[in-house]
């Protein structure tokens, strides 16, 4: 019998896709350029089900019932393009090449532009859940025909993760679409995790509280509306010993927040597309701030605030509990308003690439195996799927009811950390996109006065129609232009 899927590229994530493939019942055809991890694989686990080692790109086609899927796992960019090259010319119209690696929206578009015109589906696949994802159920994102889906959709389903019974893996749309909102999901956990880490800070901070103790509040946080894998981790980090020096494990890790660039990726799309994403350009920038250690060091002398921290001292316990639910109100608040905004990123390049992306889906695939998996998204998918779904999601009737009762928390807890003097980048900018959001007049008004004064750039009036333009360097009447 033929292998239903190939999958080249046996490194952690290759081979525990395969795994769960064979798990699962699937016979499946594996090949890595270096055969010692085909090897390796098949000699750890081989009895987990039914594998085809396979030597050469030509031996895993051969392997394939037909039409013929390849999951191509390696690392993204130049590779991608080379594995590509090797297996579409041993393929033939109506196979499908997928890409699970995190490629770029862009490249997705563009290979499968070129594989359309040889008649073969190229499917971009965004999968997230890291390797244990891989291995016990990932929420997967293919892009693609929807032809291709129909080929390909339920051996995904089969190996996704499941919520109530419900795979997270759906079809997203056209050709990069299922790698742009991988990417989202990337800047969105992102900003999740700025905010969990601006919460604890301002819990050790102003409150002096202990890894431990902060532990304990994310520990009873994970309980309520704020439930989620990163809430729960979190409690887990900061629980963790440092077993050369007895300290706490976050005392002893250096401060310096690392990226592989989808973050990145995201907020520069966002420019593009002109959609405001705030709060994971904090946290974008934020981990950029942590790494300029020469930038640190020169500012480190600079005055800070003389008597800090603002928060309640130790012996006001009932002051203390305030503030603790302060910050988590403050923290929930502050992540509706990244998630809003990466929404709203997702249908604007949804609008703008043609693609039909289904929010409301999407939130549904990302309930469980990917790393913002949330009770809170069960909240987005109702959200989208009311009749007439909201313009943002702050107006949303369960988020705009939890932003009124957060706004004065919150509003406290920004102006305790600049009192403090502890940066709170992600809470400060949240904020500032609701009041932005909320503002009756903003002062875009005296921007739009400025340009026109020095640019000629003109303006338009909110009492009539037209476009004006004041002579500031003549008699400075208005003129319609
Ligand atoms: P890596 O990203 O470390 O890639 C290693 C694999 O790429 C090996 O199989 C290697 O073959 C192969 N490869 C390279 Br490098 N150049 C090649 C070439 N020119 N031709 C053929 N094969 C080539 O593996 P990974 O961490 O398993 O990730 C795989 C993909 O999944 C990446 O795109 C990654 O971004 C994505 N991803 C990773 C995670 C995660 O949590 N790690 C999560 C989601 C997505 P070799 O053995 O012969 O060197």
């Amino acid at each position: 019998t033929k292998a239903r899927i190939g999958v080249t590229g046996l490194a952690v994530m290759g081979a525990n896709l395969a795994r769960n493939l064979a798990r699962h019942g699937h016979t499946v055809a594996v090949h890595n350029r270096s055969r010692y991890r085909t090897d390796a694989l098949l000699k750890e686990y081989g009895h987990e089900g039914e594998f085809v080692a396979c030597d050469t790109p030509e031996e895993l086609v051969a392997a394939l019932e037909r039409p013929r899927r390849v999951l191509i796992m390696v690392k993204a960019g130049a590779p991608t393009d080379a594995v590509i090259e090797e297996f579409a010319p041993l393929l033939e119209p109506g196979d499908m090449l997928v890409d699970g690696g995190n490629a770029h929206f862009l490249d997705t578009r563009r290979r499968e532009a070129a594989l359309r015109e040889r008649g073969i589906h190229f499917v971009g696949t965004g999968v997230s859940g890291g390797e244990e994802g891989a291995l016990l159920g990932p929420s997967i994102m293919p892009g693609g025909s929807r032809e291709s889906y129909e080929a390909l959709g339920p051996l995904l389903e089969d190996i996704a993760a499941k919520v109530d019974g419900v795979p997270c893996c759906t079809h997203i749309g056209p050709d990069g679409a299922g790698h742009f909102v991988k990417m989202v999901h990337n800047g969105i956990e992102y900003a999740d995790m700025q905010l969990i880490a601006e919460a604890y800070d301002l819990l050790r901070q102003a409150l002096g509280m202990s890894p431990a103790e902060i532990a304990d509040v994310f520990e009873e946080w994970n309980r309520g509306e704020l439930s989620s894998y990163l809430i729960e981790i979190t409690a887990e980090v900061l629980r963790q010993v440092d077993a050369a020096t007895g300290r706490p494990l976050v005392d002893v890790i250096a401060d310096r927040a690392e990226q592989k660039g989808t973050g990145r990726w995201t907020v520069q799309n966002a420019l593009e597309l002109g959609v405001p994403v705030s709060g994971i350009a904090e946290a974008v920038f934020a981990r950029s701030v942590s790494g300029h250690t020469e930038l640190r060091r020169a500012a480190r002398d600079l005055p800070g605030p003389a008597d800090a921290p603002q928060a309640p001292p130790a012996g006001d316990r009932e002051g203390r509990a305030e503030f603790v639910e302060d910050v988590r109100r403050a923290l929930y608040a502050s992540k509706i308003i990244a998630y809003a905004q990466g929404f709203d990123q997702i249908r604007a390049g949804s609008a703008e690439y043609g693609w039909d992306v289904d929010p409301g889906a999407l939130a549904t695939i990302w309930r469980g195996g990917c790393i913002i998996r949330a009770v809170f998204l069960d909240r987005i998918r109702e959200a989208y799927e009311q009749e007439s779904p909201p313009v943002t999601l702050l107006t949303a009737p369960l988020f705009a009811e939890a932003l009124g009762l957060a706004q004065e928390p919150w509003r406290r807890v920004v102006a305790t950390a600049a009192g403090a003097g502890v940066p709170a980048p992600g809470f400060s900018t949240a904020l500032a996109y609701y009041d932005s959001l909320r503002a009756g007049r903003l002062p875009a008004a005296l921007v739009q006065g400025l340009r026109d004064f020095f640019g000629a750039h003109t303006y338009q009036r909110s009492d009539r129609e037209g476009t004006f333009h004041t002579l500031w360097s003549g008699d400075r009447t208005e003129i319609e232009v």
